[in-house]
C-alpha cells in the first residue's frame, strides 16, 4: 500500500498580515492539510518558557527574524515526524538560506502567494486579536470572537501580539521586502509560484480554494486522514 502519491506539500507566503494564519486554517478545514506555522510554533514556545522560547522572545517582540539556523531545525524536525501527510507550511520559509534548507529535505509542489496592500496590512494588525495556545486568530473588524476578548472555543482570554504596534509593523513590512520577497523569485523560477493580489481574504478565498481543488491528487484521500 503506497501513501506516497496522495502527499501534497504546500507552502503559504505574505507579507506579515497578508492573511495567511486566516487562509490556512480555511485550506485545512477543506483539504485536510496540517498547518504548521512558525510563528505559532515560536510563540507557543515562548508561551510555555522553553529555552528555545526564552532565547528567542526579545527577538520576536521586537519584530525581528529569528537566526535561520534556529527556525530551521525546528521546522525540519517537525517535518520530519509527518512524512506520511500533506501539509501546509505558513511563515517558513522566509530567507534564501530557509528555502535552501527546505529544499535539501524535500520538493515543495505548490506555493500559494498572499499579495496584499502594505496600507491593508497596517489597518488590520492593529486590531488583530489571538488565542496564543490554538493560533486561532481573531480581528475586530473582520472576524469578532463571539463573546468579546474571549476564544470562541476554549472560552480563555484573547490577547495582543507584542509585535503588532505600529512601529513594529512597519520594521516586519521592511524585513518583508528585503529578506523574503527574494524567496517568492526563487519559488517563480521553479515554477511552483501562484500569487493571488486582494485586499479582502473573502474575495481571494474561492480562488484559493479553486487552485486548490484542481492541484491536489487524491484529494478525498487526504481528507479522510484529516
Ligand atoms: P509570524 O507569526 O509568521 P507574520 O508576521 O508572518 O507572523 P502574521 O502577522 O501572523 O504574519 P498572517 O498570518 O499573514 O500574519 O495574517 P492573519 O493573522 O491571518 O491576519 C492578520 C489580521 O487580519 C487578523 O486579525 C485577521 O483576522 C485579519 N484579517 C484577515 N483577512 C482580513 C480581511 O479580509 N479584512 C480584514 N479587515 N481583516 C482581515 O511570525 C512572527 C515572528 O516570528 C518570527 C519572526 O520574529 C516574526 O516576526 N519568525 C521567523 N523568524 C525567522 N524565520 C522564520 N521563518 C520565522 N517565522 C516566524
Ligand atoms: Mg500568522
Amino acid at each position: 500500500m503506497m501513501g506516497l502519491q496522495t502527499v501534497f506539500r504546500t507552502v503559504i507566503m505574505g507579507a506579515p498580515g497578508s492573511g495567511k494564519g486566516t487562509v490556512s486554517a480555511r485550506i485545512a478545514q477543506s483539504f485536510g492539510l496540517k498547518h504548521l506555522s512558525s510563528g505559532d510554533l515560536l510563540r507557543a514556545n515562548i508561551e510555555a518558557k522553553t529555552d528555545l522560547g526564552l532565547l528567542m522572545k526579545s527577538c520576536i517582540d521586537q519584530g525581528q527574524l529569528v537566526p535561520d539556523d534556529v527556525i530551521s531545525r525546528l521546522i525540519l524536525s517537525s517535518l520530519r515526524g509527518i512524512k506520511q501527510t500533506s501539509w501546509l507550511l505558513d511563515g517558513f520559509p522566509r530567507t534564501g538560506a530557509q528555502a535552501e534548507a527546505l529544499d535539501a529535505v524535500c520538493d515543495v509542489d505548490s506555493v500559494i502567494n498572499l499579495d496584499v496592500p502594505f496600507q491593508t496590512i497596517r489597518e488590520r494588525l492593529t486590531s488583530r486579536w489571538v488565542h496564543l495556545p490554538s493560533g486561532r486568530v481573531y480581528n475586530i473588524d473582520f472576524n469578532p470572537p463571539k463573546k468579546p476578548g474571549l476564544d470562541d472555543v476554549t472560552g480563555e482570554p484573547l490577547v495582543q501580539r507584542d509585535d503588532d504596534s505600529p512601529e513594529t509593523v512597519s520594521r516586519r513590512l521592511k524585513d518583508y521586502e528585503r529578506q523574503t520577497q527574494p524567496v517568492l523569485e526563487y519559488y517563480r523560477s521553479k515554477g511552483v509560484l501562484e500569487t493571488f493580489s486582494g485586499t479582502e481574504t473573502n474575495k481571494i478565498w474561492p480562488h484559493v480554494h479553486a487552485f486548490l481543488t484542481r492541484k491536489i491528487p487524491g484529494i478525498q484521500q487526504a481528507m479522510g486522514k484529516a
